[in-house]
């Protein structure tokens, strides 16, 4: 396994690897995490923070093209996050509420910013659309408190298991499972895409997937100290 430290943004730390999220029987690493905000009023208010885990084949996958860029490179490449999007690995995000949601809330933008990928790529289909009306269906009667997370899992033949958790757990089975390779895709592209929500997330990715590049196939990894830890850009 790729030596990986956690990360904490704002008071939500995000654990180095998670063991078999549901809907996997893999152990993925953290690629990247970072808060998703708005501007209300002026003002820029935190909403969650957006956690990015990456099953390890993703990193020699990405070698073959990304490998000796540097993260600035990276950060700014929408080729780079669209094939950590679509590439034949597993993905895993951490979705946790610093505000209060509800999942109409919730599941409302996701839709919003789904429907206008598929239409600017051009791939907005039936199939895509009863998707997105199964993804409102698993939220519509869901809250959630601060503290409490949305789990996404993103298989690489294209299904989407979404999961809820009250705190820092990850609960062995899925809520839902919905087989569609464009919206498993979708949900992750609005995160880290072109429009992303979370530039932040996108930024630390960049940053820690670049060095984890820089490392692969190198004669002795070096590994941070038990213990150490990085504070993410917010
Ligand atoms: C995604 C995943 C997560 C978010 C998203 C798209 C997200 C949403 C936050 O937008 C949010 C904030 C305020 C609202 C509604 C949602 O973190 O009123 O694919």
């Amino acid at each position: 396994m790729a030596c990986v430290t956690k990360l904490q943004v704002e008071n939500y730390v995000f654990p180095p690897t998670v063991v078999k999220p549901p809907g996997s029987n893999n152990l993925l690493f953290l690629g990247g995490a970072g808060s998703r905000g708005l501007e209300i009023e002026g003002k820029f208010v935190k909403f969650t923070v957006i956690g990015v885990y990456l099953e390890e084949s993703a990193i020699p996958f990405l070698a073959a093209k990304w490998k000796g860029k540097s993260s600035e490179e990276l950060t700014h490449s929408v080729e780079f996050f669209r094939d950590i999007v679509t590439g034949p690995f597993e993905k895993f995000t951490r979705v946790t509420m610093i505000l209060p949601l509800t999942g109409k809330q919730f599941s409302e933008k996701v839709e919003e910013n789904c429907v206008a990928y598929w239409k600017a790529m051009g791939t907005y289909s039936d199939a895509e659309s009863q998707s997105i009306e199964k993804f409102l269906n698993v939220f519509q009667s869901e809250n959630f408190p601060p503290g409490a997370s949305i789990l996404f899992t993103q298989s690489p033949l294209g299904s989407l298991t979404i999961s809820f958790s009250k705190d820092d757990s990850v609960p062995v089975t899925g809520n839902a499972v919905i087989e569609n390779k464009l919206l498993a895709e979708a949900v992750l592209e609005s995160i880290i895409g072109k429009h992303g929500v979370s530039p932040a997330a996108k930024f630390s990715l960049a940053k820690r997937v670049s060095e984890l590049l820089e490392k692969s196939n190198a004669e002795a990894p070096v590994c941070e100290k038990p213990g150490s830890e990085e504070s993410a850009i917010q």
